[in-house]
This record gives structure tokens, C-alpha cells and sequence, in this order.
């Protein structure tokens, strides 16, 4: 299978293998990633990676030799299912990290992107070039990179096609962290670590405001920031939460 989904204790990990094409996305894998995520979504993993196999490429972009000679329609259909594919691994309710380990290039970046997180080790090479081959970014990139690194700096990106290292791409906060090391799931593991003790019901409270925070005016986002702490505050883990601090005890999570 080019989509492969492997659990490794409390993690998922998604590895996209076709690294003789530099794990470029053919529609039959957009698919493959939706079938994965609902899969994830019905498992007990904490927390997901998603990352490339072969050392050069976390993905190098759609699969251009199918996209060529599509007609209109079944272009539409390409982006689509593309978007639907990645908001499915967006709307997951664990946290995810893409591990960027060489190049990420268009629909790759735009997969990563569609990720709770990013990390890429020092080698690592990003960019969203569709505007080389006359073509822009139709799996979210033209409304992901806007959210992460601001508009002036994802216009810049997106019509000049320019490539960036991953200290750059760190320096703009399209990447969480710089990481060395040859394993990327262990890279996963080691990122993710940070994220995975709490309980999942404050983490994704917590994350569901953050992303609120740029879709809505901030009078609203107050608003939903209020209800989801409210919510937050009525769950055992809240209460199992500060009273193990009182008692001086580590807190017993259950995830309710
Ligand atoms: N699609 C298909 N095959 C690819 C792709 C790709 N995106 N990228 C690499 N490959 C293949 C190469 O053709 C080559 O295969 P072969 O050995 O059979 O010729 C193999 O992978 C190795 O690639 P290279 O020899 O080119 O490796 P290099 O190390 O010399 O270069 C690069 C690596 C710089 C990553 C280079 O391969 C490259 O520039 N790739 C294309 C990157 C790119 O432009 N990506 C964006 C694609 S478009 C997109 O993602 C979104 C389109 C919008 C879709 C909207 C609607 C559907």
C-alpha cells in the first residue's frame, strides 16, 4: 500500500511509501488517507505521526504526471478529494505531528499543514511551487499557510514557488521545531511526548479555541473560549486535575 497505518504504543503513524517517486500523492492515496483517518479516529491512539518513507522526501506534492491530461471537472474532483482527505486528518481529535524529514513540496506541504504540528530536521527543503508548473496549491494551501505564517509572508511563498529550509521555515513558524535524527518516528514520538499525558479532553478544548482564535471575530472567540473552559472545568479530569495539585499527587487522567 502506498498509505500505510502502523500503531506503535500510544501513537499512529501514517507513512506515505512511494519513495521511488518521492512519495508523491496520487488520488488513490488522497483516498487511502481519508479511509486511514477514519480509521485513526476509531482507535485508541493518543496521538498521530505523519511522515515519508525513504531518507530524501516527507512528500514531493501531487502525483504531476496523473494530474496532466485530466480534464476540468475531474481536476475539481482532484482538489476535492485532496481538501476532503486532509480535513479529515485535520479534524481528528488527537494532536498530530508531521516530521518533515527532506522535501515537502506542494499537496506534501499542504498535507503537513493539514497537521496539529510541524517539525523538520535540518536538511529539510518546504515550498508550495505550483506556480512553476502554471497551477496553485488546491489541497489547502492557499488557506492553511496564510493561518500559520500571516498573509504577506504565504502570498510571497505561494506566487513566487520559493523554496525555504527548515530554518527559515522555522524562523516564519511554518515549523514547531528543528529536530536531528534519522528515525522519524522517533522524532514523532519524542515531539509528541509533551502533548500526550493531559487529559484529551482539556488538549482538545484547548486546541479547538486556539484555531477558533483566526476563523472568527474576537468577541466571538472570547465567547467559545468561555464556553469550551467551562465545559473543560465540568470534566472528572478537571476535577481529578486540581485536586491532585491540593493533595500534591500526580493526577489520574481518565479522558472524561
Ligand atoms: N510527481 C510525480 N513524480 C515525482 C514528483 C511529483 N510531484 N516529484 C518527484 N517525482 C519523481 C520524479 O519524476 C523521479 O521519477 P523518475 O526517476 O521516474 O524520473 C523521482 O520522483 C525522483 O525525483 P527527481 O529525480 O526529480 O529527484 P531530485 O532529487 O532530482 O529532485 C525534487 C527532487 C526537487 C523534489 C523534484 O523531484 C521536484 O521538483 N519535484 C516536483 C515538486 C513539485 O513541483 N511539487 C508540486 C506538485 S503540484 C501539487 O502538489 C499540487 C497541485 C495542485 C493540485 C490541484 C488539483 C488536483
Amino acid at each position: 500500500m502506498a498509505v500505510e497505518l502502523s500503531f506503535s504504543g500510544q501513537y499512529a503513524v501514517l507513512t506515505l511509501n512511494r519513495p521511488e517517486a518521492l512519495n508523491a500523492l496520487r488520488f488513490s492515496m488522497l483516498e487511502e488517507i481519508a479511509r486511514v483517518a477514519d480509521t485513526i479516529a476509531a482507535s485508541p491512539a493518543r496521538a498521530l505521526i505523519v511522515t515519508g518513507a525513504g531518507p530524501k522526501a516527507f512528500c514531493a506534492g501531487a502525483d504531476i504526471k496523473e494530474l496532466m491530461g485530466r480534464d476540468i471537472l475531474a481536476q475539481r474532483r482532484g482538489a476535492e478529494l485532496g481538501q476532503n482527505a486532509f480535513a479529515r486528518l485535520a479534524a481528528l481529535s488527537i494532536p498530530s505531528v508531521a516530521v518533515i524529514h527532506g522535501y515537502a513540496f506542494g499537496g506534501g506541504l499542504e498535507l503537513a499543514m493539514a497537521c496539529t504540528f510541524r517539525i523538520a530536521t535540518p536538511q529539510a527543503k518546504m515550498g508550495l511551487p505550483e506556480i512553476k508548473l502554471g497551477l496553485i496549491p488546491g489541497y489547502g494551501g492557499t488557506q492553511r499557510l496564510p493561518r500559520l505564517v500571516g498573509e504577506a509572508r504565504a502570498k510571497a511563498l505561494v506566487m513566487s514557488g520559493r523554496t525555504i529550509d527548515a530554518r527559515e521555515a522555522e524562523h516564519i513558524g511554518l515549523v514547531n521545531e528543528i529536530v536531528e535524527g534519522d528515525d522519524p518516528v522517533a522524532l514523532g514520538q519524542a515531539y509528541l511526548a509533551q502533548f500526550t499525558a493531559f487529559s484529551k479532553c482539556a488538549s482538545l478544548f484547548a486546541r479547538e479555541a486556539v484555531e477558533r482564535a483566526l476563523a472568527t471575530p474576537l468577541a466571538e472567540g472570547l465567547r467559545i473560549e468561555s464556553d469550551l473552559s467551562t465545559l473543560a472545568y465540568q470534566t472528572h479530569d478537571a476535577n481529578e486535575g486540581m485536586r491532585a495539585f491540593v493533595e500534591k499527587r500526580t493526577p489520574e487522567f481518565k479522558d472524561a
